[in-house]
């Protein structure tokens, strides 16, 4: 049985901006995810033959020397395993790039396949296996893809592209990325083709082809959320089977709370709330609180508050105090307070859109100053 472990995304070198003062210590999560992928493949209990990279290895063309000689040595590892490494370049470490590290053969051990024409052809566990892949330059390639048929010889064919299939709407206007349709995939017949380029893991039947995104192997925003993932193909006879393999250090973590569902009386009652039900100090959480919150929401207070209890916390205050306790007791008064509050009620009771979002926010402010001025 020929066994391949297929990845992709991996971003090495990706600035970690995000996350605020943990940015280096997130950079080096980048890097372990690819140690792991590789010390899994040199286990020899795994049994791996081979590894595809479908492209974006590298954030950048032209990487920093400490990031080559950290991958040169992972490339050296593979080889005394013997195990083959073979990849096409993606949109961030793309061959268009003169300087791309690809064009300077810096990397012994990896083969970079950079056309169509000609297949790389290895024997791996007694089968013939056949790598199609290709370097895409937008406005200099065709998508040779189009016209491509695997050659007509007993083995297993499979095909390496970073590019999109079956174009979700928000990648649609990006004019630089190869698209290829999922029945010019199906007509390739090919086994097995390993994808690059969606950051998420997704599988799609093309025909007779099994084609795979394996996502990135750590999020690099929270869109990329959720565990990620190393794809093993096993070939049984022609025929792939896929086992998604986790690899990330750290995971990303969308949580709405809604604070309408909740008994909570002060900032101190919510820091608790969060810290018995959410605590999780290896993730990267974005945190939208919604709902009628009853006290004013001090969002620099309770990033601190919570401190350690999470890798880094984005917080979001979608919060609303037109149905909180505080207004409907305020708006009843004869004070100055309670006229601001009927005042700006009746105004978002006519408002819409981003008017009706400035006003609910002048009642917020509001409030916590008057809140502030007499407790
Ligand atoms: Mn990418």
């Amino acid at each position: 049985m020929v066994r391949i472990v297929h990845i992709a995304d991996v971003h090495l070198g990706y600035c970690c901006k995000n996350v605020g003062d943990k940015s280096a210590s997130r950079e080096q999560d980048f890097l372990n995810a690819f140690q792991r992928v590789v010390d899994y493949c040199c286990d020899p209990g795994h049994h791996v033959d081979a590894l595809i990279i479908a492209g974006d290895l590298f954030d950048m063309a032209d990487p920093p020397s400490d990031l080559v000689g950290f991958v040169q040595k992972n490339l050296s590892s593979m080889r005394q395993n013997g195990i083959l490494v073979v990849g096409v370049p993606g949109t961030h470490d793309a061959y268009g790039y003169k300087s791309c590290i690809y064009r300077k053969n810096q990397l012994e051990g990896m083969h970079i396949l950079v056309s169509l024409k000609e297949p790389f052809i290895r024997e791996l566990s007694g089968e013939k296996v056949f790598f199609y892949g290709a370097a895409y330059i937008p406005g200099v390639s065709e998508n040779h893809f189009k016209s491509f048929s695997p050659f007509q010889e007993e083995g297993i064919h499979i095909g390496i592209i970073h590019g999109s299939v079956g174009l979700p709407h928000h990648w649609e206007g990006r004019g630089q990325d190869l698209h290829i349709d999922e029945h010019e995939i199906a007509r390739s017949n090919l086994d097995y083709v390993a994808l690059g380029h969606f950051h998420n893991l997704k599988q799609m039947t093309c025909g007779n082809t099994l084609a795979v995104y394996p996502g990135s192997l750590e999020g690099k925003d929270f869109s990329e959320s959720g565990q990620r993932f190393m794809v093993v193909v096993d070939f049984r006879g022609k025929s792939p089977h896929i086992t998604p393999v986790p690899v990330n250090t750290r995971t990303i973590k969308t949580i709405d709370i809604n604070l309408s569902n909740q008994p909570l009386e002060s900032m101190n009652d919510l820091v608790t709330y969060i810290s018995r039900t959410y605590s999780d100090p290896a993730s990267i959480i974005s945190l939208n609180l919604q709902g009628a919150c009853q006290f004013p929401l001090d969002l620099e207070y309770l990033r601190h508050a919570l401190g350690d209890q999470f890798f880094y916390l984005q917080l979001k205050d979608s919060t609303t105090v037109v149905d909180s306790d505080i207004v409907s007791s305020w708006k009843e008064e004869r004070t100055i307070r309670g006229m601001y509050v009927t005042t700006l009620l009746h105004k978002i009771a006519r408002a819409e859109g981003e008017e009706k979002l400035i006003l609910e926010e002048a009642l917020k402010i509001g409030i916590t100053s008057f809140m502030e001025a007499s407790p």
